[in-house]
C-alpha cells in the first residue's frame, strides 16, 4: 500500500471520575492519535503513551517528536508500505514501542478496511463477546472502594482488579472479599510498588483466593518475580515487564510469571501482541488483554485481540463509560457482562468528526 501522508493529533479527554494509581493520579486522558492517508482510503491509530514518563519511559511530547522526527519519515520515504514491514522496518530505533505501535495500528486499519477485513478476522479471532473486567483506582477510604466496587458489579463487570500500593493491599482486598464474598473474581495490580523484602506482607493475600497479582516488582526485575513466585501463592502475572514475544518466553522459562497481561502499545503493536499470545499459548500461560485508558478507536482492537483463544482471562476491556463521558467513536457498551467484537472492516468504528475536533488540542499534518 502506498502512504500518502501522516496526521498527528494531539487528543485531551476529561476521566468521569480521577484514576489513582501506584505511579499517579489521572483527571483527564491526554494522547496521540494519528490518521494514515492512503490512496486507498485512510487508516486509525490510538498511541497508548501518557502524558508523564510515569508507566513507562514513553509519554506523549516524547513520542510526538520520535514520530515526527525518524518513525514517520523513515515510513513515507519507502515506495510502499504493509502492516507486517512496519516493526522490521522501524527495528533500528530502540525502543519507542508505543509510538511504532500507533503507526502500525494506522496502516494495519487502512488495509484491512480497503481489504474488507476486520481486525478480529485477521487476527484470528474466535469469539464475537468478550467478558470484561474493571480496574479501580486507589481509594481515600475504604467505604469509598466499596461502594466503586459495587456499582461496577451492579453493572456486570465480571472481573474486579484492585490497584494497589504498600499501606492499601490486604485491608481494601479483605474488605471487599467480606463485603461481596468469594466468588467475585479479583485480581490486585501494583504497578511495580514493591520489593522482594515485601514477599512476607504480599504473602498476606494468600488467603483471599486472588486471580492473580500484576507487577509486583520493578520492571527489570524479571529474577525477583521468580523468587516471589516461590514464596507466596498468589498467582504472579507481569505486565510492565513483558515488552516483546521474547521477554514473555524468557518470563516464563524463568519461572517469574504463570499469567501474562498483554498490552499491545507497550509490547510495539498487534502483531507482537499476537505472537506473545502464541508463546503463552504454547506454554500453556492465560493471557488476558490490559488496557490504558484507550479511546473507542484502542478498544476497538482490544476487543479484537480479547477475542483469540488463548485470553482465556477477562481484560481490562471496560465500556466506554468508565473513563469517558463521551468517547471519540461510538461508545461501547457493556453487554451481558462483555462487549461485542466489532466486525466491520478494520477497527470496525469511526472517530466521530465532531467529538475529534472537540478533544484535538493540536493536528499536524507530516508528508514526504
Ligand atoms: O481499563 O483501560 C483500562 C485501565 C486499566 O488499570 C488499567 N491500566 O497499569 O494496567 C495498568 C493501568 C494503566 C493505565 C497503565 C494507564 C498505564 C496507563
Amino acid at each position: 500500500m502506498k502512504i500518502d501522508s501522516f496526521e498527528i493529533r494531539r487528543v485531551q479527554m476529561p476521566l468521569v471520575s480521577p484514576f489513582r494509581t501506584s505511579f499517579g493520579i489521572e483527571t483527564e486522558r491526554e494522547m496521540l492519535v494519528v490518521r494514515v492517508r492512503t490512496p486507498d482510503g485512510d487508516g486509525w491509530g490510538e498511541c497508548v503513551g501518557m502524558s508523564d514518563p510515569l508507566y513507562s519511559s514513553e509519554y506523549v511530547d516524547g513520542i510526538d517528536d520520535v514520530l515526527k522526527r525518524f518513525l514517520i519519515p523513515d515510513l513515507l520515504s519507502m515506495d510502499a508500505v504493509s502492516a507486517p514491514l512496519v516493526a522490521p522496518r522501524l527495528a533500528k530505533y530502540k525502543g519507542h514501542r508505543m509510538a511504532k505501535a500507533a503507526l502500525e495500528m494506522a496502516i494495519m486499519d487502512a488495509e484491512l478496511r480497503s481489504q474488507g477485513i476486520s481486525f478480529a478476522q485477521s487476527l484470528g479471532a474466535v469469539v464475537d463477546h468478550v467478558p470484561s473486567g474493571v480496574s479501580v483506582g486507589i481509594m481515600d477510604s475504604i467505604p469509598e472502594l466499596l461502594d466503586a466496587v459495587g456499582s461496577y458489579i451492579d453493572e456486570g463487570y465480571v472481573r474486579i482488579k484492585l490497584k494497589i500500593e504498600p499501606g492499601w493491599d490486604v485491608d481494601p482486598v479483605r474488605a471487599v472479599r467480606e463485603r461481596f464474598g468469594d466468588e467475585v473474581m479479583l485480581q490486585v495490580d501494583a504497578n511495580t510498588a514493591y520489593t522482594l523484602g515485601d514477599a512476607p506482607q504480599l504473602a498476606k493475600l494468600d488467603p483471599f483466593g486472588l486471580l492473580l497479582i500484576e507487577q509486583p516488582l520493578d520492571e527489570e526485575d524479571v529474577l525477583g518475580h521468580a523468587d516471589l513466585a516461590a514464596r507466596i501463592k498468589t498467582p504472579i502475572c507481569l505486565d510492565e515487564s513483558i515488552v516483546s514475544a521474547r521477554s514473555a518466553a524468557d518470563a516464563i522459562r524463568l519461572g517469574a510469571c504463570s499469567i501474562v497481561n498483554i498490552k499491545p502499545g507497550r509490547v510495539g503493536g498487534y502483531l507482537e501482541a499476537r505472537r506473545i499470545h502464541d508463546v503463552c499459548a504454547a506454554h500453556n500461560v492465560p493471557v488476558w488483554c490490559g488496557g490504558m485508558l484507550e479511546t473507542g478507536l484502542g478498544r476497538a482492537a482490544n476487543v479484537a485481540l480479547a477475542a483469540l483463544p488463548g485470553f482465556t482471562l477477562p481484560g481490562d476491556v471496560s465500556a466506554s463509560d468508565r473513563f469517558y463521558q463521551v468517547d471519540l467513536t461510538e461508545p461501547f457498551v457493556l453487554e451481558g457482562g462483555g462487549l461485542h467484537v466489532p466486525d466491520g472492516p478494520g477497527l470496525g468504528v469511526d472517530p466521530l468528526e465532531e467529538r475529534l475536533k472537540e478533544f484535538t488540542v493540536r493536528a499536524e499534518e507530516v508528508q514526504r
